[in-house]
């Protein structure tokens, strides 16, 4: 058995969220736009580790469970097609603040770990299909899910039998309005 996993932090969408979607995109995309991700494989990616040894994983773990950050909400409300990566992708048009606190502070303690970090900048998004190399119409601005997210995970990711398959491993919750006010009270 390999001793290291390809690993990556995300945001989980909510199943619900995930449903809309998936409906959305059939009515959206025609079927040779490019391959659909499954639904429960629809996710934002914080940081991207590559693949990690169980001592590294434990210890990204810990230092992940120390993180103390506000709880935030965004719209998913832009789309876009990245055509050298075969990524048609869902978006915000203004990202929350939060989740940019959030995924940078992942990223450099990547870093410090040593998990390479893409020297490009942080594009927010959701995969909502791959291989998508030839042109692509993108649905016209006017749509939005408002999506809440109170937690945020640890994911494995596998091939296996034709299938990318997330796992998730560990999952921290991020601090929302009642645990703010319960935690001034004390
Ligand atoms: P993508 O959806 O834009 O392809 C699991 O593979 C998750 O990690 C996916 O969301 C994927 O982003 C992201 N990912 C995979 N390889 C990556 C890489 N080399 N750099 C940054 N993110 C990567």
């Amino acid at each position: 058995m390999s001793d290291t996993r390809r690993l990556f932090f995300a945001l989980p969408l909510p199943p619900k969220t995930q449903r809309a979607l998936v409906k959305w995109r059939a009515e959206q995309f025609p079927p040779e736009a490019g391959r659909p991700i499954a639904a429960a494989n629809l996710h934002i990616t914080l940081a991207f580790l590559g693949e990690v040894s169980e001592q590294k994983s434990l210890a990204l773990q810990n230092m992940a469970s120390r993180i103390k950050q506000p709880a935030f909400s965004l719209d998913l409300d832009d789309a876009g097609h990245w055509p050298g990566a075969g990524v048609v992708w869902l978006g915000s048009r203004r990202a929350p603040r939060g989740l940019l606190q959030l995924a940078e502070l992942l990223r450099s303690q990547a870093a410090r770990s040593g998990c390479y970090q893409s020297p490009f900048p942080f594009h927010p998004h959701v995969t909502l299909l791959r291989g998508a190399t030839k042109t692509v119409a993108i649905p016209p601005s006017g749509f939005h899910w408002p999506v809440a997210f109170e937690h945020f995970a640890l994911y494995s990711s596998e091939f296996r039998r034709g299938r990318t398959r997330y796992d998730q491993i560990a999952c921290w919750p991020l601090i929302t309005q009642t645990k703010r006010g319960s935690e001034l009270s004390e």
